[in-house]
């Protein structure tokens, strides 16, 4: 058992090594990291450095209650997305998503933000 988490270890301190040839990183967005707006934006877009699958998007609040957001993930890959925001009342919010990449590997991104209102 020890050899084998010890090789499954050095697996993944490999795989990690690996240059991320087959991933995309996120380009651009229209809600910089920790920007204050007065109110959100009607969508927020996010743009890949290439063809990516959106797995999933979420919203959540100062509290980390999820707020609803009206979006379904494609099932197929592209290089931006738009997403539809709902009106957000004044705080402080975290949008979340995972990318799969061609080869399959889940990759986290978030941006935090305020409304100030
Ligand atoms: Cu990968």
């Amino acid at each position: 058992m020890k050899r084998l988490a010890l090789a499954m270890a050095a697996a993944a301190a490999m795989m990690a090594a690996t240059p991320a040839l087959a991933h995309t990183s996120v380009r651009e967005t229209n809600i910089a990291e920790n920007a204050t707006l007065a109110r959100a934006p009607a969508n927020f877009t996010i743009v890949f450095s290439g063809a990516t699958g959106l797995a999933s998007v979420n919203l959540t609040d100062a509290a980390g209650r999820p707020v609803a957001l009206n979006y379904t993930p494609l099932h197929q890959m592209a290089s931006s997305f738009a997403i539809p925001l709902p009106t957000l009342t004044p705080g402080a919010y975290t949008l979340s998503w995972r990318t799969i990449a061609r080869d399959g590997h889940a990759m986290p991104g978030a941006v935090h933000f305020t409304i100030s209102g």
